[in-house]
């Protein structure tokens, strides 16, 4: 199966397992599931046929795990990532004690206001790691890592979770429990201090 193909089929997925299902008629379980028989009849009866194989094919190598089976492999959903109200069940787990959240420099001065939401998900996710950050970050422009302190936020009671393709689920990160790197840090970046004099007053 040629990659552009793996793509098309996972971002096709995507769409309808996380966003917008009722676009191809499908409806999802509590828990985001799909039967997978229901899903290819869909997927065939809106003009974008999928075989079983390609199915699989891309649950199984896709880059960031974004699907999966169930046990008896008869039902399929998205790992995490959804906008439609569905509850994946994980359960609450102790996170390590630094997470990362890869964001860009247009959203930080409002991150420092207000901390991380979910904006149109239903967690802010966070990484184990810095690369993944930077990766998530840079999808929408110059990437700013920033370092959550989940060890005290869980002292503090925020809950955890971790979805099945490993991405750190949580509701909201106050701003308190957030360290923002430095700009000296990042070569040719000008320096932070006077950008954020003349940051706007509120509600303007
Ligand atoms: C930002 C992709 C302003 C937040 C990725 C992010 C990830 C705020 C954006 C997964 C804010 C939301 C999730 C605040 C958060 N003010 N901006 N108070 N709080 N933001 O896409 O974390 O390919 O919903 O920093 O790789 O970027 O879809 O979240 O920039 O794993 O599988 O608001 O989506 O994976 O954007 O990405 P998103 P995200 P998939």
């Amino acid at each position: 199966m040629a990659s552009e193909r793996v793509v098309r089929v996972s971002k096709y997925l995507s769409q309808h397992l996380r966003h917008r299902p009722d676009r191809i008629g499908l409806t999802l379980d509590e828990g985001g599931w799909v039967d997978v028989s229901v899903l290819l009849a869909a997927c065939a009866a809106a003009g974008f046929p999928v075989t079983r194989a390609e199915l699989e094919h891309v649950v199984a190598v896709n880059d960031k795990q974004r699907f999966g089976f169930d046990e008896s492999g008869t039902r399929i959903r998205a790992n995490q990532g959804h906008t439609v109200p569905i509850d994946l069940g994980l359960a609450d787990v102790a996170p390590p004690s630094v997470l990362y959240h890869g964001t860009y420099e247009q959203a930080v001065p409002s991150i420092r206001d207000g901390g991380l939401s979910p904006m149109a998900r239903h967690d802010v996710h966070l990484s184990a790691d810095i690369e993944t950050a930077r990766r998530v970050g840079a999808r929408r422009g110059r990437p700013v890592i920033l370092t959550v302190d989940a060890a005290r936020m869980s002292a503090a009671g925020h809950a955890f979770r971790r979805s099945a393709n490993g991405v750190w689920l949580t509701a909201t990160v106050p701003p308190d429990f957030i360290t923002f790197p430095s700009t000296a840090s990042r070569p040719g970046a000008r320096p932070v201090r006077p950008r954020r004099c003349v940051r706007r007053p509120r509600g303007t």
